[in-house]
């Protein structure tokens, strides 16, 4: 799995601080800032593999989520586990189609871990002005992988629980679509992230592996078939 870079492909930012009349002070390093066990690739997928997707991705049963009383504006579909969030339970959820095994198979190989250790994936469509605001992952999952498609997003981190909140505690990642970025550790439990809107559509599959003792080890991790998906 390769280390983070920024390779033009895929941007770090953080907002520069100012002085009150918008001049630039000293900036600010940005390796320190990186949340710990955020691991970014670009190009995962090749152009013909994203085609692929995008086309799998559009024939899917997305609808929009519904966290409560609030109805949020992404649409999403989810396998493996499906979160509940009027009753706060992770309830088991279809299962994953045969077209999207090997992706799972991919994305496993790049984290170092089994197929079957993804037990849940979610996949999102975002229409040109959707946000997705700041959370972290429901606990009953680890590990969480992204994989882009369709245009840049930028993605942001701020430290969790918020100490003081400042604008300039906000990391920024450009992810570019066919890249993949996974949070681990410090970037997972100790940093809430969200998604700026993009002038574009855009879609993410993210994959989850269980937190071990939770409700989500128990999920059902098999896939419609054995056979290979669109992305071998
Ligand atoms: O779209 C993404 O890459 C992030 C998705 C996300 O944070 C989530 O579904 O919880």
């Amino acid at each position: 799995m390769c280390a983070w870079h920024d390779s033009g492909h895929g941007a770090l930012t953080q907002d520069e601080p100012t002085d009150l009349f918008g001049a630039p002070l000293a900036p600010r390093p940005l390796l320190p800032r990186l949340p710990e066990g955020l691991v970014y690739q670009p190009e995962f997928l090749s152009t013909a593999d994203e085609s692929a997707l995008i086309e799998l991705v559009r024939n899917l049963p997305l609808a929009q989520a519904t966290y409560k009383s609030y109805t949020a504006r992404r649409r999403v579909v989810s396998f493996g586990g499906s979160f509940d969030y009027d009753t706060n339970q992770l309830r088991p959820g279809r299962p994953l189609p045969a077209t999207l095994a090997g992706l799972r198979a991919r994305v496993a190989a790049w984290m170092g871990v089994a197929p079957t250790a993804l037990v849940q994936a979610l996949v999102a469509e975002y229409e040109p002005g959707t946000p997705l605001g700041w959370h972290r992952d429901v606990p009953d999952f680890e590990d969480v992988a992204g994989v882009s498609l369709g245009t840049p997003a930028t993605l942001r981190f701020r430290p969790y629980p918020p100490v003081e909140p400042k604008r300039a505690d906000v990391v920024r990642l450009v992810a570019a679509p066919r890249s993949i970025y996974v949070l681990r550790g410090a970037a997972r439990w100790g940093w809430q992230h969200s998604v700026a809107p993009t002038p574009e559509l855009r879609w993410s599959i993210t994959w989850r592996t269980a937190r071990a003792g939770s409700r989500a080890a128990s999920l059902d991790q098999q896939d419609e078939s054995a056979e290979r998906g669109a992305v071998g």
